[in-house]
């Protein structure tokens, strides 16, 4: 029989964040923010779960600011987050893969903080069943945002970008939860890494991968090879080399790529070993976005004792440009991320 802890042992994530408060002051501020954002996802995962049945796949007749076709699930998932943190009474602005500019969510005069988020990422793979998630990121505000009627569209745009275009380092929170065979939430404060699991039958995500640390090297690359005739030299040389136990590590490793950012780095944070997508000769950047996908990522994995790199340089130390830039980035174990800057910097190269 499958036994259940004593329900009044249960460290859900709502108590978590209550007792943490108590050890960081700083956390009083989390727990609302934290408290919407679990709402969302749960109500995300409900939706993503029930998908197939309630006719929510598919595309929602509309193009996002990406030049994606939005799917109905993008377009209510990011609906669902604003709403969310709309009513918290700490969060300023938002910035979404499918906002075009920066979003005033709640009178400037309460806010705290700067949500951002990917809220369906790998929304392309819901059909097919294949795992997804909400990836998100709070930093602080750096300056007060006006409200909307004093400013008119363009301003209002610009002048939240202060708040928004922020480095990874800036970062406070950062989170994600994946809708996969189980849904899990993995959030840092800057604390080390805390995995929560969904428990369907009370409905709370529960404390079940305390302190989550990546092992110094694992077994498993993930990468789409299917770009590899247009990759640097230097990682082709890499994954040649790794696949034949002929790197560092001495051991071969296997490939392993889900196609959906989410689940690749959860399973990489769970098995170690390095998920990566690079920039190459078609995608300058690369193809994932900094200030939503890759910096509070990167800010995870930093947590978990691994490394988040372009190839070249440190994910959390680049400022973003515009709220929807892209960068290469490896993350995941330590040592397997830094031998692959290694073999990069041989054959550096202008792609
Ligand atoms: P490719 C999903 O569309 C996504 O944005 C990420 O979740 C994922 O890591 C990547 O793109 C997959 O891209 O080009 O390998 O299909």
């Amino acid at each position: 029989a499958i036994s259940r802890p004593d329900p009044g042992k249960i460290m859900t994530l709502t108590r978590y964040m209550l007792e943490q408060t108590r050890l960081y002051p700083e956390y009083q501020d989390f727990e609302s923010l934290m408290g919407s954002i679990q709402l969302a996802c749960k109500s995300i995962a409900m939706l993503v779960g029930s998908a197939g049945i309630t006719g929510l796949v598919g595309a929602a007749g509309a193009v996002n600011v990406q030049g994606e076709d939005q799917k109905k699930l993008d377009v209510l998932s990011n609906d669902i987050l604003k709403g969310a943190l709309q009513y918290t009474g700490r969060c300023g602005v938002v910035a979404s893969e499918e906002e075009p500019h920066p979003v005033l969510v709640e009178e400037a005069y309460m806010s705290k903080f700067v949500t951002v988020f990917d809220p369906l990422d790998g929304s392309s793979n819901v059909d097919a069943g294949i795992a997804t998630g909400t990836i998100f990121g709070v930093f602080k505000e750096q300056e007060e945002c006006m409200l909307p009627e004093q400013l008119d569209g363009d301003l209002m745009a610009n002048q939240c970008l202060g708040n928004t275009l922020q480095p990874g380092d800036n970062l406070v929170a950062a989170g994600y939860c994946m809708y996969s065979s189980s849904v899990h939430m993995v959030i840092t404060f800057g604390h080390g890494v805390q995995g929560f699991t969904l428990d369907p039958e009370i409905g709370e995500f529960v404390l079940t991968h305390p302190n989550m640390t990546l092992p110094r090297r694992g077994k498993i690359y993930s990468m789409n090879e299917g770009n590899s005739p247009d990759w640097p030299e230097g990682l082709r040389q890499y994954v040649d080399d790794v696949k034949q136990g002929k790197g560092a590590a001495g051991h071969k490793y296997s490939a392993r790529y889900i196609g959906s950012m989410v689940g690749d780095v959860h399973r990489t944070l769970m098995y170690g070993g390095v998920f990566g997508y690079p920039a190459d000769k078609k995608n300058k950047n690369g193809k994932l976005r900094l200030l939503y996908e890759a910096a509070p990522m990167s800010f995870i994995v930093e947590q978990a004792g691994g490394k988040a790199s372009t190839g070249y340089e440190r994910i959390m130390d680049l400022h973003p440009k515009s709220v929807h830039d892209r960068t290469p980035i490896f993350l995941g174990s330590y040592d397997d991320v830094e031998e692959i800057e290694q073999y990069m910097a041989k054959h550096k190269e202008e792609i």
